[in-house]
């Protein structure tokens, strides 16, 4: 437990009509009878004249909760002060609650490392806490909060201990091994559990990085040549004046980022320098940018001005739309063809995306792989897996070993096992007050 009470503003920037001040640890108590006059009962609110506890000046009249631990977000005792949302009201108040001996300020993520480190919470509920907060469309919200109510947890940790479960059939045949029957019957049913789990295991792999695609946006990379319309339709999508257009072939270099939300999927599209070989070290640069977008994309939309007779060039990307640009008088089906000038096929090529999108990332379960940090930790366990189930590898000491790395890579994902390397990482994600 810590000795040190934090306290943070943990709602919004200020001012603000309501603002909320945390405080977790051992002086909620003492600090509820000096600044509020006593505490609230357990889970329950109050309202209280909060006050400084040297001067006995009235600071605000508001609203005090209180949840002692363990049955607390932190598990440690809690605080909430519901303030008027002024920033000379919640700076007094953060002031008076520092004049205790030993309350601070908390650092980023700290209310969630202590739920964490006291057991509340694994880090994937953590890190669905995390992704709630920063959640902007309605795919992302459903996968985060799902993943913060332990949907990832209990998957993760069901095999976890399915695995150590394992090691232990299979180390019985190592302490008795003198005697017989039984023990290589357990080895034997140990060895069709691995199979069984790396089968699960990978079958979960295989989702097409939905749940990344959920949480971090499904790429698009406009593409084509110079002039093809390439930052007119990204203006257009954003439906902004994001990008410079101009007539002069080579506008665009950099890579120019639009997050929108379509369907309530976060979509991010990419405007690119336009595909030709130059003299230009700057537009060189720009080219080997927008081709290397183009091979991270979900989807690359290559775009050819309808007066370029030249066919489209056979392109290798994961998947590509090719849309005719600047047919201003329709000459081509809806969703073959564009006009920013007319918004032709706009309506269209919106529709063609959802349906990209839909088909790729609809009907998941909601268990979803949500962080390549999960994905590479579940696949050095399959390959932790597959050695153990080599033929070649007959020592049992050394299968068993192999098991234990194998439920460490699952430790690590839920924060099981030491992570101390990890947290500083995951906890740097969070806003002060979280
Ligand atoms: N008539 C017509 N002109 C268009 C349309 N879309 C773009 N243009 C024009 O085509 C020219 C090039 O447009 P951009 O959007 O800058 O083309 P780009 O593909 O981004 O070009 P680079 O950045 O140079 O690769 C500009 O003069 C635009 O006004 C359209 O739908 N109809
Ligand atoms: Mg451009």
């Amino acid at each position: 437990m810590n000795d040190k009470t934090i306290v943070a503003l943990s709602s919004g920037n200020l001012p603000s009509g309501v603002a909320v001040i945390r405080v977790s640890g051992p002086s909620c108590a003492v600090i509820a009878s000096l600044m509020g006059n006593g505490l609230p009962k357990p889970r329950s609110i109050a309202l209280k004249n909060i006050v400084n506890p040297q001067t006995q000046e009235e600071l605000d009249r508001g609203l005090l909760l209180w949840f002692p631990g363990p049955t607390s977000f932190t598990g440690e005792d809690c605080l909430e002060f519901h303030l008027h949302g002024g920033r000379a009201v919640v700076e007094a108040v953060l002031d008076a609650l520092c004049t205790f001996d030993d309350v601070r300020l908390a650092e980023a993520g700290e209310f969630s490392r202590r739920a964490f480190e006291n057991g509340k919470l694994d880090l994937t509920e953590i890190e669905g806490i995390a992704d709630l907060v920063a959640s902007e469309t309605e795919a992302q919200r459903k996968q985060a909060l799902a993943q913060s109510r332990g949907d990832l947890r209990n998957t993760y940790d069901d095999w976890r201990k399915r695995l150590v479960h394992m090691r232990a059939m299979i180390e019985a045949e190592l302490d008795f091994s003198e005697e017989e029957d039984i023990p290589e019957e357990i080895s034997k049913e140990g060895f069709a559990q691995v199979v069984a789990l790396k089968n699960e295991i990978k079958t979960y792999l295989e989702d097409d990085r939905a749940g990344e695609i959920i949480r971090d946006g499904f790429k698009i990379a406009l593409m084509g040549k110079p002039n093809a319309g390439k930052s007119s339709l990204l203006n257009a999508l954003a439906k902004r004046d994001v990008a410079i257009v101009t007539n002069e072939p080579g506008t665009t270099r950099d890579i120019l980022d639009v997050h929108l939300d379509l369907n309530g999927y976060a979509v991010i599209v990419s405007d690119t320098a336009g595909l030709r070989e130059s003299d230009s070290i700057v537009e060189v640069e720009g080219v080997r940018r927008a081709q290397l977008r183009g091979s991270e994309a979900d989807l690359v939309i290559w775009l050819t001005d309808i007066d370029d007779i030249e066919e489209a060039p056979e392109l290798n990307f994961e998947d590509i739309l090719y849309i005719k640009s600047k047919d201003d008088n329709h000459l081509f089906d809806n969703k073959m063809s564009i006009s920013t000038l007319t918004d032709k096929g706009l309506d269209g090529l919106l529709n063609l995306i959802k349906e990209r999108i839909v088909g790729k990332l609809n009907n998941r379960e909601t268990r979803l792989i949500s962080r390549v940090r999960y994905r590479e930790a579940l696949s050095d366990c399959v390959t932790h897996l597959d050695f153990v189930l080599e033929n070649q590898v007959s020592d049992i000491e050394l299968k068993a070993e192999t098991l234990r790395y194998a439920s460490d890579c699952i430790g690590r994902i839920i924060g099981k096992i030491d992570v101390e390397d990890l947290l500083d990482v995951i906890f740097s994600e969070f806003c002060v007050g979280k």
